[in-house]
């Protein structure tokens, strides 16, 4: 495999702080990486347009206003597939996803449609969460894993790489949902789908610059949704 046909795709919401040091230590790796900003009050999309100067394998898209994870990531797979990347890479830019798993993860891209960066298999982890953080994020997985009746343990995680081909096969346009919940109906999509998913052990490390965009609204989504998906598996039966 070829890091050039990878494509690293990575929102941005007030990143100032870490952008720069980002890009250039995902594009070290010969990647290309696509940065999705909604015009972030904090400057980063303007750090993106000048960077993007600097290197030929930087590119982004800049939205008018805040419209979420979900249409991001949305945008950012249409772009991979129009510009026919083979690999899509999900990574966060406030460093909580580390360059050492990135390489991981690209090592094993050729293994499934979805390769899943996960804390809760042998070997993976986070550092730097409070116990009420990783309970919460430990029994998401747990309800979502019981909900959808799978194997795999990390289902909200936000690395992860997919398979261009598999992704122009499943409908990821359907998917409404922001945060958590955007990352537990793509796993859930590729699960109908009959995709192969595996996991590969990582350590997330909560963020050091900058602030979380994590709140109640995004746990709440995770809920209606699993909600959802339970209606739908007991219909089923
Ligand atoms: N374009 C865009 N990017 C966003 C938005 N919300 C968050 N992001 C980016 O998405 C990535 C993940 O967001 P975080 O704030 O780290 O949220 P999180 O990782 O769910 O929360 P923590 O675990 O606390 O870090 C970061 O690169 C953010 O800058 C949004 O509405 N639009
Ligand atoms: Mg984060």
């Amino acid at each position: 495999m070829k890091n050039k046909n990878i494509l690293v795709i990575t929102p941005t919401y007030n990143e100032a702080e870490n952008i720069e040091h980002f890009v250039s230590l995902v594009l070290e790796r010969n990647v290309s990486l696509l940065i999705v900003d909604d015009n972030s009050p904090d400057g980063t999309g303007d750090i993106v347009k000048k960077l993007e100067n600097q290197y030929d394998s930087l590119f982004s898209i800049h939205r008018i206003e805040k419209l979420g994870l979900g249409s991001a990531y949305k945008e950012a797979f249409r772009w991979a597939i129009n510009n026919k990347f083979q690999f899509v890479v999900e990574m966060d830019a406030d460093f909580s996803h580390r360059l050492i798993d990135l390489d991981k993860l690209i090592v094993n891209a050729e293994k499934g449609d979805l390769i899943l960066g996960s804390r809760y298999t042998p070997g993976g982890g986070s550092i730097g969460w409070d116990r009420k953080r990783k309970l919460l994020s430990y029994s998401a997985n747990l309800v979502t894993r019981l909900v959808i009746g799978t194997q795999i343990r990390d289902i909200t995680s936000g690395f992860r790489i997919y398979t261009s081909s598999s992704l122009n096969n499943i409908d990821f346009e359907s998917v409404s949902s922001d945060g958590y919940a955007f990352q537990i109906e793509m796993f859930y999509l590729y699960c109908v789908a009959n995709k192969k998913v595996i996991e590969i052990p990582i350590l997330f490390e909560e963020r050091r610059l900058g602030k979380s965009k994590m709140n109640k609204k995004i746990i709440s989504e995770a809920i209606q949704l699993l909600i959802k998906l339970l209606g739908k598996r007991i219909s089923i039966k």
